[in-house]
């Protein structure tokens, strides 16, 4: 099941990245790469329940829900965090609200808002 989700997880990346360098000329691929670098006022945010959160290592497991940035369906998974600091404020089993970039080829949370 696990490993299942990391497939699918891995198929899905391969398939965000080729896609935009498939379908435009070396130009283009890098006008949207200044646009995509630009910050968007409202960072989509997805909703998620922890699973595991691993200190040491900086990731946390999260059984997600749409992440529509992505264009990913639901599923559980690990991401990195890129602030380990951002693991202190959860607890396994938490319902959180989330946002994920790919930073470095890797799928990682920007953020992370407790739910209450
Ligand atoms: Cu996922």
């Amino acid at each position: 099941m696990n490993r299942m989700s990391k497939i699918g997880c891995g198929l899905a990346l391969a398939c965000a990245l080729a896609q935009p360098a498939s379908a435009a000329t070396p130009e283009a691929v890098s006008d949207t790469a200044k646009k995509n670098a630009v910050i968007p006022a409202e960072p989509v945010l997805s909703e998620g329940v922890v699973k595991k959160v691993d200190k040491a290592a900086g990731k946390i497991t999260i059984q997600h829900g749409e992440i529509r940035n992505l264009g990913m369906v639901p599923m559980t998974m690990m991401f990195r965090v890129k602030d380990q600091a951002m693991l202190e404020q959860v607890q396994v089993e938490q319902k959180i609200r989330f946002h994920v970039d790919i930073i470095n080829n890797a799928y990682t949370v920007v953020r992370i808002e407790p739910e209450r």
